[in-house]
């Protein structure tokens, strides 16, 4: 077991789940993906213009799944055993604790922060391919790391460590009435990957 946060007060929507995976299970998917070769860093548009994201990027899913976020479409890469296996262990905890009768997930969107230079800004995912209250199960491995939410209106924040082998669960309003980030830091961080499984509505077949 890694040691875990208890008594996490957090905001609606948004449930953390510590040691969801087992330390045997958290390496091997880790190990896993660490050395795959589909990490890139792509560009993405802020504020009008093209810039490098601060991590590596990778998106998984099946071919209809297509997703996009700041203005770039996301290119598919095939499930890989590792994924496919904790994408069947997510969906059944989520829709238990969802108390929904079945959940699937068709895309998974893959970031690696390399060091504490590597983060993701304040955002909330509301891509119309996710439908207006999405249910995202987010798994993180590596190093652990900040994670923090501000609620839209108002001052209200939260702060908390994902741990390694944790899952965030993310569901009703909660990419509705607050935003998330990973913040940069400048302590010395080792490799972090997070995995936010995803339900993405099809959007019909790439035109060529
Ligand atoms: O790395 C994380 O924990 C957050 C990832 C995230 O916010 C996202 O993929 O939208």
């Amino acid at each position: 077991m890694f040691a875990t946060q208890n008594q996490l007060n957090l905001p609606p929507g948004f449930e953390y789940i510590p040691d969801f995976l087992t330390v045997e299970n958290h390496n091997s998917i880790f190990s896993a993906l660490v050395d795959a070769e589909f990490w890139q860093q792509e560009p993405i548009q802020m504020f009008g213009k093209w810039v490098l994201q601060p991590r590596l990027t990778a998106y998984v899913g099946d071919p209809e799944a297509r997703y996009s976020y700041a203005g770039a479409e996301q290119r598919i890469r095939p499930w890989t055993p590792e994924l496919l296996r904790v994408r069947g262990q997510l969906e059944h905890e989520v829709a238990n604790r969802l108390a929904l009768p079945a959940v699937s997930f068709n895309g998974v969107l893959l970031n690696t922060y390399r060091t504490g230079e590597d983060g993701m800004g304040w955002h909330q995912d509301n891509e119309p391919e996710l439908g207006r209250e999405p249910v995202i199960a987010s798994l993180s491995l590596g190093a652990p790391r900040r994670f923090s939410i501000r609620a839209k209106t108002g001052t209200a924040r939260w702060d908390l460590t994902l741990e390694p082998g944790s899952l965030l669960l993310m569901h009703g309003r909660s990419q509705v009435d607050f935003q998330h980030s990973v913040p940069k830091t400048r302590l010395a961080v080792a490799q972090r990957i997070n995995l936010t499984f995803r339900q993405i509505k099809p959007k019909g077949p790439l035109k060529s």
